[in-house]
């Protein structure tokens, strides 16, 4: 039973789960433990079936144990778990990611996405010889000390102001902005004029629920991040295959120097990337000074997993045509359920991901996301659940749509999705 298995995990791990945005705390009740998963659902310990919107947080793009997958990273299992050597398989992955992302022309394999970016900030301060950093208010990038400030996901979720133990001189080292803000952008430049090393931004925002940048907006920050002498890096561990077999550099044309990856470029498996222009990766060691290591970096078997699922996704030519066209119907087909029953909600949508704030008004950054109404979101969430769709546990996260949701999962999900609302409504 669930509540069994949550009282057993409680004595072993703090609040019960082994990462914060698992815990059910925000939405008032307790996590459901999952004991499988395939195609479009998880089946939780009690043999209950959901049709699954969270997708591991996002790398579940062709649905859960994939045949190809799963027979890929049986391969690679016997043939060794881990070797801490270079493998040829490593380099065929990289060279599927460059074909996706040009933007990347040299990169290192890392195991989470947490390591991406603090990897890429690191290179971005060795690169520049200048300390600061520029992130924005409400944006997660993983739970590195410098960019842990202000953040999105769990932090947002859990109302958490400041993180204890990230020492101030370090915080102070990490400035943060409105989103979707060019004036308080220009004028950090001009303040902190020779010191920016960098901005890191979500292109799409994915960690205050998803929130697309504004006409031109990251065109401003390529140019202000040029200008001035900084690294522009995209945090596309989200974004990142999403939308295209690419990223929102390759959608809006935008150049980034870093971009982060993970998720998707791991199959399901812990694998993630940071790479860009040639001459600033040649500052990682052992071609350069800024040193970072890794035993399981380019592990085999998620080295396999990441194969298989962008050579999937690669030839199949309508692949993204099929999976926005049944994302855009869920998004379409909730929010009309939610008009027809009074309520008022703004949906943001990029490529296969989506969120549905509770919100009068357009949701253009945290503070605006934060405005939304969370208790009637706690409802919503336990509604959908009860009548077996599995949300993300908060408003400040995305639902992601795999290539394994059928058209009648959809359509499901919008017939719960209705009878919800009008509970809600009554
Ligand atoms: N980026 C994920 C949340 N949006 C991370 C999942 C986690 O923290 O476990």
């Amino acid at each position: 039973m669930n509540a069994e298995a949550f009282k057993a995990a409680l004595q072993v791990f703090p609040g019960g789960v082994n990462s914060p945005v698992r815990a059910f705390k925000s939405v008032g009740s307790n996590p459901l433990f999952i004991k499988k998963a395939y195609g479009s659902r998880v089946v939780d310990v009690e043999g209950r079936e959901y049709i699954d919107y969270v997708g591991s947080w996002g790398p579940m793009i062709l649905g859960h144990a994939d045949p190809d997958v799963v027979a890929a990273v049986c391969h690679a299992a016997v043939s060794g778990l881990s070797f801490g050597a270079p493998t040829e398989a490593e380099t065929e992955l990289a060279l599927l990611v460059r074909e996706a992302f040009p933007v990347i022309e040299k990169m290192r394999l890392v195991s989470s996405g947490t390591e991406a970016t603090m990897s890429a900030v690191r290179l971005a301060r060795g690169y520049t010889g200048r300390p600061l950093i520029i992130k924005f208010d409400g944006a997660y990038h993983g739970h590195a000390d410098s960019l842990l400030v202000a953040a999105g996901s769990g932090v947002a979720t859990l109302a958490i102001p400041g993180c204890p133990g990230i020492p101030d001189d370090i915080a102070a080292n990490t400035l943060v902005l409105p989103y979707n803000d060019v004036g308080a952008l220009q004028a950090c430049f001009e303040r902190y004029a020779g010191k920016i090393a960098g901005l890191i931004v979500e292109p799409v925002c994915g960690n205050m629920g998803v929130v697309n940048p504004s006409a031109g907006y990251l065109e401003t920050l390529r140019r202000l991040c040029s200008e001035h002498g900084a690294l522009l890096i995209f945090d596309e561990v989200m974004t990142g295959f999403r939308g295209c077999f690419g990223g929102v550099s390759r959608i809006s044309g935008v150049k980034p120097d870093l971009t982060c990856l993970g998720k998707i470029v791991g199959g399901g498996m812990p694998l993630a990337i940071y790479g860009g222009r040639a001459e600033i990766m040649a500052h990682i060691a052992p071609d350069g000074p800024v040193y970072q290591a890794g035993t399981l970096s380019g592990n085999p078997v998620a080295v396999a997993a990441g194969i298989v699922t962008l050579k999937k996704i690669k030839s199949q030519p309508d692949f993204y045509e099929h999976l926005l066209a049944r994302t855009a119907k869920l998004e379409a087909g909730i929010a009309a359920a939610a008009n027809a029953a009074g309520l008022k909600v703004v949906s943001n949508r990029f490529g296969s991901m989506f969120t549905m704030f509770f919100a009068d008004q357009s949701v253009v950054d945290y503070q605006s996301a934060k405005a939304s109404d969370t208790v009637l979101f706690a409802r919503w969430f336990s509604g959908m659940l009860a009548e077996g769709i599995y949300l993300a546990p908060s408003q400040f996260e995305a639902a992601f749509v795999s290539a394994a949701h059928s058209d009648a999962d959809i359509h499901r999900t919008i017939v719960a999705a209705t009878h919800v609302f009008k509970t809600l409504a009554a």
